[in-house]
């Protein structure tokens, strides 16, 4: 198993550098505001990548199941348009307050609703981006921390996903997730 491998339950915790929108996984994770109209960094990235067909599904689902916006920590999935990956998952992390208003569970639900969505739709492969660590402010040490627990509690318990990546998008970001990852995901017996 590669160094940046980690075994839990059935499936594979992979961590990578790269720009997400290449993902070959069968859903990637957009890190989306509750408008789900589009911004900037990875949300940005992927709408003009993927194309108009992802919004065109985005505004539906403002029209029908979300007409307030999505709430922090929720998901919902549209195609992925012109992407290599086939879906694209759309959640919201929260945005950074001090760690004191709800951030850490608001994180931590961000990724286990966008796996159960996945699971629900029979995927196998999942790419994250490191939801909230961009324009929403959620210092990236912290951030990482919850995120490959919150991945690693999904895995432990649901053995139907085969691998789960995280596309970090700096050498920075690669290296603080990988020494979490050490502590958080490696077997210690
Ligand atoms: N591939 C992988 N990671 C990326 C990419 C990419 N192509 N582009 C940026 N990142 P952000 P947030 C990294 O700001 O903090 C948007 O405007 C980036 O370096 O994309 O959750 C939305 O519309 C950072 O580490 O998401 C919302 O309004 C991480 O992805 C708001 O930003 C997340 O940065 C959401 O803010």
């Amino acid at each position: 198993m590669a160094s940046n491998e980690f075994k839990v339950g059935k499936a594979t915790v992979r961590l990578v550098m790269g720009d997400i929108t290449e993902a070959e996984t069968d859903a990637i994770v957009n890190a989306a505001n509750s408008s789900l109209m589009g911004g900037g960094g990875v949300d940005g990235a992927i709408h003009r990548k993927g194309g108009p067909q992802i919004l065109e599904e985005c505004k539906r689902i403002r029209a029908t199941e979300w007409p307030d916006g999505l709430l922090t920590g929720k998901a919902v999935i549209t195609t992925g348009g012109n992407l290599k990956a086939k879906y694209v998952i759309h959640t919201v992390g929260p945005v950074w307050r001090g760690g004191n208003r709800g951030e850490p569970e608001l994180l931590a639900q961000a990724y286990q609703k966008s796996l159960r969505l996945a699971v629900s739709k029979g995927l196998k492969t999942v790419a994250f981006p490191s939801i909230s660590t961009g324009a929403y402010g959620y210092p990236v040490e912290e951030a990482s921390l919850v995120a490959l627990k919150a991945v690693k509690e999904f895995l432990e318990k649901e053995d139907n996903l085969d691998e789960v990546v995280f596309v970090l998008f700096s050498e920075h970001a690669l290296e603080v997730y990988m020494g979490k990852a050490k502590d958080v995901l490696a077997c210690h017996e």
